[in-house]
């Protein structure tokens, strides 16, 4: 029986058997079949001739082991999946360049740096840290922010967080860190969150963690996109110049979006609403070409200025504060290419904080020595394959030759016989392959810090490493008085999830040590007693305020990047809503035009069809929101708990909200949203938007 559109019951994509038993192939397939690229092969390169039948002893009989076509594409199905990361599992990743914008060749021989407008490729990928892979992208957490420079000498993987401090000073803690924050042993849940016994548990016993407590605490851990976070390198590094000097350095991202974040509540409805939000929304920025920008800093100091910090350079519970250290740039890396294949390049990214190249070197930090062995590994067993390197997204740009061979998945074609070295080939006219490079390769800094205790084998940490409530204190005091209370809220919160008490009691006696109003907030947001002070190691005192350590204090919110929402239906004014949208526009915003109904809705003035349903796009995935509105729909959308909490969220979020007379009458009148600094006609809506009004925010939610 002929391939037939009119087959019964079919048409071009019906795959049913003839009556002869012979198979029917998609129509669209003769197509294809003029094109040899089009063309379906197996992995040997075999033509496939019927994608849709397996092949089957008469058309209701058994299918045949024979199928060799079949056996291949459920083989190699079955084995999709490899090991997700053990954190940072849910990440999300682009390809851009860094430039650099201000050389420093006298702090480092790194080829990055040396020269004005020079420009490096990178990989760069984002995650969360506790969720698994296909966990949501808004949970309170950490967030990765792993860069793989491919310079012409090597790769460099500064391997960072948006947070500037760690939890633990010593790696042998990671994998107690690790285990007490994931779903819990016995019941696999809560998928993505601290708010639970384990992590507190573990958290309220190990008092060095509380510095990156309030970080993690703090809005910061609940960013409104990826492209508006810093990013840290966090451990003490080393820069090594020409000349064999060295000068520590601490790395440091900022985006040239700003810094911001959401609200918890924001965050929550944000996970219901789009699981996706932050893959989404850089994706999408990049595929409109709107690039996401970050300057990279530098913080250089020597032993001179470590050895009279009241902390441990080479703690990663300590930051150096920007008002004591300015930092200095360096350059900028622009994020301006999605990834082609998702599996391919982002999941099998594998970065090492030990790739690092000529010009940069590692400190002594406990932590970071750790990592150097762990991530190696970790990709042996991710990637299943000593030859991960080959990878395209892992490999070098720059060449590569050593005489490392085999093993699994080798890709890799090497000729002639020199796989040894030293060797004399080259003497008889073969290739010897290459030798190494004393003046160019890769020297380590051999130097001692002066500090280090003369290198005894000792199972201790420096002394400094002790005071574990300072700059703690330092970071909390740092922030606005909102920023305070959300920080405050935000460990009622966990807290309310810890159900074992003596936890409780034990993170706010440690509470006390950082500061007593906040310990006191705590206390009484769960009502509970405050507990006796905890014993500090060493005694916190007080450092200087650091209003860098504070978003609001660091960062306004401009237009560009931003997302606004407006609002409308049958009958608006089509050209309000064009002011509106191209005002958006003309600030680098995206303007997303959202309605009852999606399909071209007849307007005075035209027709236009909405971005998204209004049921679907609440007002959560939204900077700001304005409205155009004739008074019938705004009667009618008033009965609408979908237009109600649109507004009532974006009320209590803080956002601005620009109405017209329709709305304002017939919607925010009747639910209570009164007129306030961001409450305010379409007229004054694009001078304001997309601000976020805080002094609405004790009306709206009772904070601790
Ligand atoms: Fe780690 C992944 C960041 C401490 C062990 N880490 C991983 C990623 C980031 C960080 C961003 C994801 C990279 C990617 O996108 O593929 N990790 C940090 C930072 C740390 C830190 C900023 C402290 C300053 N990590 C740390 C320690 C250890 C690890 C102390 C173990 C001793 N980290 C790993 C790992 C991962 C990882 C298990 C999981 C997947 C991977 O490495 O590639 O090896």
């Amino acid at each position: 029986m002929a391939n037939t559109p009119d087959h019964p019951g079919g048409d071009d994509f019906t795959f049913t058997t003839g009556e002869g038993g012979e198979t029917h192939q998609q129509v669209a397939n003769d197509a294809g079949d003029a094109r040899p690229e089009s063309r379906l092969t197996t992995n040997q390169g075999i033509r496939v001739s019927d994608n849709q039948n397996s092949l089957k002893a008469g058309a209701r009989g058994p299918t045949l082991l024979e199928d060799f076509v079949l056996r291949e594409k459920i083989f190699h199905f079955d084995h999709e999946r490899i090991p997700e990361r053990i954190v940072h599992a849910r990440g999300s990743a682009a390809h851009g360049v860094f430039e650099c914008t201000d050389p420093i060749p006298e702090l480092s021989k790194a080829s990055l740096f040396a020269e004005k407008g020079k420009e490096t490729p990178v990989f760069t990928r984002f995650s969360t840290v506790a969720g698994g892979a296909g966990s949501v992208d808004t949970p309170r957490d950490v967030r990765g922010f792993a860069v793989k420079f491919y310079t012409d000498e090597g790769n460099w993987d500064l391997v960072g967080n948006n947070i500037p401090v760690f939890f633990i000073q010593d790696s042998i803690k990671f994998p107690d860190l690790i285990h007490s924050v994931k779903m819990e042993a016995d019941r696999g849940f809560p998928q993505a969150a601290s708010a639970h016994d384990t992590f507190w548990d573990f958290i309220s016993l190990m008092p060095e963690s509380m510095h990156m407590i309030m970080w993690a605490m703090s809005d910061r851990a609940i960013p409104r996109s990826l492209r508006m976070i810093e990013g840290f390198g966090i451990h003490t590094f080393r820069l090594v110049n020409a000349e064999g000097k060295d000068t520590f350095c601490k790395f440091i991202w900022k985006p040239q979006l700003g810094v911001q974040s959401t609200l918890w509540d924001e965050a929550v409805k944000i996970a219901g609403a789009d699981p996706d939000y932050h893959r989404r929304d850089l994706f999408e920025a990049i595929d409109t070409g709107a690039f996401p920008a970050w300057d990279l800093f530098v913080q250089t100091f020597d032993e001179d200025f470590a050895s009279k910090q009241p902390y441990d350079v080479l703690d990663p519970t300590k930051l150096i504060p920007e008002e004591v250290i300015a930092p200095r740039k360096v350059g900028t890396m622009t994020l301006n290419r999605n990834p082609d294949n998702f599996f391919a390049e982002t999941e099998q990214s594998a970065y090492c904080p030990g790739n690092i190249v000529p010009g940069i070197d590692f400190s002594n930090d406990p932590l970071l020595q750790g990592r150097l062995f762990s991530y190696l590994d970790t990709q042996l067993k991710r990637l299943g394959s000593t030859n991960f390197h080959q990878l395209p997204i892992n490999a070098p740009k720059c060449p590569m030759h050593n005489f490392q061979r085999d093993g699994h998945m080798q890709t890799a074609v090497p000729k002639g016989r020199a796989n040894y070295e030293p060797n004399s080939l080259s003497d008889n006219g073969e290739d010897g392959g290459p030798r190494e490079c004393p003046e160019t390769g890769f020297t380590t800094f051999t130097a001692n810090d002066e500090r280090n205790d003369g290198g005894m084998k000792v199972r201790e940490r420096g002394e400094l490493f002790a005071d574990h409530y300072s700059q703690a204190r330092l970071f909390f005091r740092s922030q606005t008085e909102i920023e305070q209370a959300h920080l405050a809220s935000a460990i009622v919160f966990e807290l309310s999830k810890v159900m074992i008490e003596a936890v409780r009691i034990r993170v706010m006696a440690r509470l006390r040590n950082i500061d007593e109003t906040l310990a006191k907030r705590v206390a009484d947001g769960l009502a509970m007693d405050l507990p006796v002070k905890a014993k500090a190691a060493r005694e916190p005192i007080d450092m200087d305020d650091s209003p860098a350590l504070s978003i609001q204090q660091s960062y306004d919110i401009p237009m560009k990047g931003r997302k606004v929402a407006i609002l409308f239906d049958e009958g608006s004014d089509k050209s309000s809503i064009d002011t509106l949208k191209s005002g958006i526009e003309k600030d680098g915003g995206t303007a997303f035009l959202v309605a009852p109904k999606v399909g071209a809705l007849k307007l005075k003035g035209g027709t236009l069809a909405a971005d998204g349903q209004l049921a679907g796009s609440p007002s959560v995935l939204f900077d700001a929101v304005a409205c155009a509105m004739m008074p019938d729909n705004a009667k009618k959308l008033a009965k609408d708990s979908a237009a109600q909490g649109w507004f009532m969220d974006a009320y209590a979020h803080c956002k601005t909200i620009g109405y017209c007379p329709a709305t304002k009458e017939f919607i925010l009148d009747k639910l209570g949203i009164e007129p306030d600094a961001g409450v305010i006609p379409n007229a004054d809506f694009l001078g304001v938007a997309p601000a976020r009004h805080w002094d609405r925010e004790p009306k709206v939610r009772m904070l601790a």
